[in-house]
């Protein structure tokens, strides 16, 4: 099959160095897609597991080749730093073997959309404001998706389909719920003060697309659990990819439609 052609692509929430990485979905990922613009959008390498106990498999040597061939052939790589790998940030402008390193950047797409592409992670009061409860926050999820390995390891082995436990508790979690929902409007608002068209972020864990006022609000999601991604169409419109289950390009979300991946699979209900 050849690989699939987007105009960009923008992946978010890799956590490489971690054991909560999906590498191999990953590694299929960026070697059946193409685009002309690949923007990593943070939390990327994560470097604040590098201080605790850094987990490096083979594989992660292979997805880092892939994204500096893709670089040395012609896609023009923008790593965006998040707050797992902040330290980035100090690069800002810098480039490195052909990648770009952008704090934020502004990206235009085909058809004349322009779209502040950033973290996210500045929308998050609790990162923002109380370190030590993201630090129980951040043990807390690091003990979800520690489950959700465990979990479905035993789903595999009996046949069933992958269920992320972590990302069923943080729909149902209503303190989650609300949390996400206030970040996704924090998030609209840059957008309005800005003046772009919309924002593309990562960080929440938690991939769609919406429009909030007259912003579009986009999240690429990430690959610790919900292994997605954004991409944009030849023709300037924007959607999602569910990988590996969903490798289309699922249509672009125009007035209040919402692409909830999750819906789709064994995760949440809609109520
Ligand atoms: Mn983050």
């Amino acid at each position: 099959m050849p690989p699939l052609q987007f105009r960009s692509i923008w992946i978010s929430d890799l956590h490489l160095g971690t054991r909560n990485l999906q590498s191999e979905q990953l590694m299929d990922f960026l070697q059946k897609t193409e685009s002309k613009y690949l923007y990593l959008v943070g939390d990327i390498l994560d470097l604040l597991q590098a201080r605790k106990r850094w987990y490096w498999p083979r594989i992660n040597d292979r997805i880092v080749q892939t994204v500096l061939d893709k670089a040395k052939n012609g896609t023009k790589v923008m790593y965006i730093p998040g707050n797992h790998d902040h330290i980035l940030r100090r690069f800002d402008g810098m480039v490195f073997n052909n990648i770009h390193i952008f704090n934020k950047a502004v990206h235009e797409t085909a058809d004349g959309h322009r779209y502040l592409v950033i973290h996210g992670d500045k929308f998050d009061p609790v990162v923002q404001n109380s370190p030590w409860l993201a630090s129980i926050g951040s043990t807390l999820y690091d003990l979800a998706l520690t489950i959700n390995r465990i979990v479905n390891k035993g789903r595999r082995g009996l046949g069933y389909e992958y269920c992320s436990v972590s990302a069923w508790l943080k729909h149902r979690v209503k303190v989650a719920v609300n949390y996400m929902g206030r970040f996704e409007e924090m998030v609209a608002q840059e957008g309005v003060n800005s003046k772009v068209d919309g924002l593309i972020c990562g960080h929440i864990h938690r991939a769609g697309i919406r429009e909030i006022g007259q912003v579009l609000y986009s999240n690429s999601g990430d690959w610790v659990e919900s292994c997605t991604a954004l991409a944009e169409n030849h023709n300037g419109s924007l959607g999602l990819v569910q990988w590996p289950e969903q490798p289309a390009l699922t249509h672009p979300a125009t007035g209040t439609v919402y692409e909830d991946l999750y819906r789709d699979r064994c995760l949440a209900s809609p109520n």
